[in-house]
């Protein structure tokens, strides 16, 4: 097996809304450059990045898989990622570790939520990125709109270094306007395409777009500035050097038409990744910290420089176990090795390691600075940790996680799965770190956490399919709260006279409301010694651990303040213990005047819907206490905003996909607490209650 150094590596994350084609252009992409001798079909579950069998029965990409394949004798390691919102840690993942982002956008629906999501993401990490308007052929695909649509949302600087030959049906092929050449594909998605000069049809829209290039690509440098001022255009030499230096430092997005179904346009994609991207070596030196004195270290792309690897994936074969995915960032690692993982401090043995070409596994002897490779068995290795010399350490920052998004309550169908469900777990968090299992010290539910429905329920699939566990899936109960609306005075007196010495405690206190979010501030106004200092921070306990238990329906009691400001205490029979309960029957009495309340989360929620969809999904929110906050148009979608209580939201995903036949997306975030309606506070307060006496309510 070849190995290859840095300059000859382009690690490129294919990034893009949900079913914008990327796995079928990942296909394309391998088939062209001959890792595979057929050209696979997600339709058919025949692509090499889409092999789980729940990504082959959905037709839909559920992770970030990698797959390589040599062009131009550079090796293109690509990381496929799925496009969907509920998967979008996967493609943090994948941009994470890339040098350049390959962005593709559908020809027809253009910029979409998720394209701008991810173009962001390319962004905070400094990618270079490239632009794949795909799904040429479609009905109604117009490359025109689609960059009018790109421009919109990102600006000047997407500049086309294709443009396409016939749109929809006449689709056939790209001019390139760096060569200034078309080619021409069959229709055969053979990958076979004939060079010609460039069609009449084409000329005038060529020379003008390729102006614009040359243009852009001058304006990227001042010596080019100057030479294109001398001669009016850029030799054909400088304007690839000059496009490369301006794709590398993101001044300009190359744009491409293409169709992965066709295999059209595929191989000036394959061409712009390997003269266009940078590669490792072109990128500045990966930046972390020394684990012990957290000064900040850097490391070259370089195959000499102390080993240095981040592991941005690990996957659970049933066979092999645990395989760890990782970039080296520097230095070479050889199969049968030790290095350290300077995350845990921990000694780790490395077998034999391989390339992957999506589930299928390629020996090598040794990786280099730049590549990805994978490995085996490794101890305690998790994703998100860094792999080096233990000489030389260096930790890298671990991976930045999104915020899971829908919580489900699981209980398992057999009774005593409980302890079968908690290992499962453990092993599908290992793969899918944004998960979250967490169990509600109130409710005692089960919490199962993830990026939305869809998510959650492909999890809960491998739980049944690879772990042979049942489970159901219920709402959870809402988080309420409480709080108060008045100010009022309290009185707490704890007196007991038993035998010996007795317990004596007594304070008063002062309560108020404070604002939204200030959760709990305890003042001490105690002067002259009515209640000694030592008992003070046991009234302030006693006070906290009664509002937890909340006032009117059992739910933490928050955004007040309490002001002790008197009270008596005994010689003898004072003590923590009764400063604590004087403290707690304080807070009662206090509590009991001012008027007390229910709050509920209320979500900030933005819906991305097709224009036509916009009506009925605004209208539906009202239907469910949302408040709108106004309506935007992004390309052909509406972003409908709106803040909506949670306990309304339960199972929007579901319910949105029905409305808009899955074309709708949604984010939601707790945006802040506020008061239930009276209304219906009594059905909030009444099923609290029917829980604390065991009686499950019914859905
Ligand atoms: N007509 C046409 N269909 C395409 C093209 N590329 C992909 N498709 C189809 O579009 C659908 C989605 O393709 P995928 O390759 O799975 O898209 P994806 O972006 O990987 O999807 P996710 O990973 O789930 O976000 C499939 O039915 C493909 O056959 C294309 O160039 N032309
Ligand atoms: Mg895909």
């Amino acid at each position: 097996m070849k190995v290859y150094d840095a300059p000859g590596i382009r690690n490129v994350a294919i990034v893009g809304h949900g079913g914008c084609g990327k796995t079928s252009l990942a296909s394309a992409l391998l088939f062209n450059g001959g890792a595979v001798n057929r050209l696979g079909r997600v339709e058919d579950g025949t692509t090499v990045t889409d092999f789980d069998p729940d990504e082959i029965e959905r037709q839909i990409s559920l992770q970030t898989a990698v797959a390589w394949a040599e062009w131009k004798k550079t090796k293109i390691n690509l990381l496929d990622a799925p496009g969907y919102a509920n998967f979008v840690a996967e493609a943090r993942a994948a941009l994470r570790v890339a040098d350049a982002a390959l962005v593709v956008v559908d020809a027809v629906a253009a910029i979409e939520v998720q394209t701008e999501k991810v173009w962001g993401y390319a962004e905070e990490y400094g990618l270079a990125r490239l632009v794949v308007v795909n799904r040429m052929d479609r009905e109604n695909a117009s490359f025109e709109r689609a960059l009018e649509s790109i421009h919109g949302s990102f600006g000047r600087t997407a500049v086309p270094i294709a443009i396409p030959v016939g749109e929809a049906k006449s689709f056939r092929g790209v001019v390139d306007l760096v060569r200034e050449k078309a080619l021409i594909w069959g229709e055969d998605a053979s990958g076979k395409f004939e060079t010609t000069d460039i069609p009449e049809a084409q000329k005038e829209a060529a020379s003008s777009w390729r102006e614009q290039l040359v243009e852009m690509v001058a304006e990227s440098n001042e010596e080019l500035m100057e030479e294109f001022f001398e001669k009016g255009t850029l030799p054909q030499e400088d304007l690839v050097k000059g496009l490369r230096q301006a794709v590398s430092a993101g001044k300009i997005s190359p744009v491409i038409p293409a169709s992965a179904a066709l295999n059209a346009g595929t191989h000036v994609v394959l061409d712009a990744i390997v003269d266009l991207l940078p590669s490792p070596a072109d990128r500045p030196p990966a930046a972390g910290t020394r684990p012990d004195s957290k000064d900040e270290v850097t490391r070259e792309a370089a195959n000499d420089a102390p080993l240095s690897a981040f592991v941005f994936k690990t996957m659970i074969d049933p066979h092999a176990g645990r395989i760890t995915v990782f970039r080296v960032y520097s230095g070479t690692l050889k199969s049968d090795s030790a290095v350290h993982n300077t995350t845990r401090d921990s000694a780790e043995r490395v077998g034999s390691l391989f390339l992957l070409r999506g589930k299928g596994q390629e020996q090598v002897a040794e990786a280099r600075a730049g590549d990805i490779v994978a490995v085996a068995k490794l101890k305690d290795t998790q994703t998100g940790d860094t792999l080096a010399d233990k000489g030389e350490p260096i930790v890298y920052p671990g991976m930045d996680l999104p915020e899971p998004a829908t919580t489900f309550a699981i209980q398992p169908k057999t009774r005593g799965d409980e302890d079968k469900i908690g290992s499962a777990f453990q092993r599908l968090q290992e793969e899918d770190p944004v998960l979250r299992v967490t169990r509600d010290p109130q409710t005692h539910e089960m919490l199962l956490s993830g990026m939305g429905q869809l998510h959650i329920e492909v999890v809960v699939g491998r739980l049944r399919k690879r772990y042979k566990v049942e489970v159901d899936l219920k709402k959870p109960k809402i988080p309420y709260r409480e709080t108060i609306k008045g100010s009022a005075e309290g009185h707490g007196r704890h007196k007991k006279q038993t035998g010996g010495h007795g317990q004596f405690g007594d304070c008063r206190i002062r309560m108020k409301p404070l604002a939204r979010g200030e959760d709990f501030r305890f003042v001490d106004k105690i002067f002259g010694g009515s209640i000694p200092k030592t008992f003070i921070p046991a009234v302030e306990k006693g006070i906290q651990e009664a509002r937890m238990k909340g006032f009117v329906a059992g739910y933490p009691m928050v955004d007040f303040e309490v002001e002790l400001y008197d009270g008596q205490y005994h010689d003898v029979d004072s003590s923590e213990m009764s400063f604590k309960v004087a403290g707690s029957l304080a807070y009662k009495d206090a509590v009991a005047k001012c008027r007390p309340t229910l709050l509920e989360p209320i979500m900030g929620v933005e819906i991305a819907v097709p224009d036509e969809f916009a009506g009925s999904v605004m209208g539906d929110l009202s239907s469910r206490r949302g408040r709108p906050q106004g309506m935007e148009p992004k390309g052909h979608l509406q972003i409908v905003k709106a803040q909506v209580p949670l306990a309304e939201m339960l199972s929007y995903d579901a319910e949105l996909t029905s409305m808009t036949g899955g074309r709708g997306s949604y984010h939601m975030e707790m945006d802040h607490y506020d008061e239930v309606p009276g209304h219906l506070q009594e059905k909030v307060v009444a099923s609290a209650k029917a829980e604390r006496e065991g009686v499950t309510e019914e859905e």
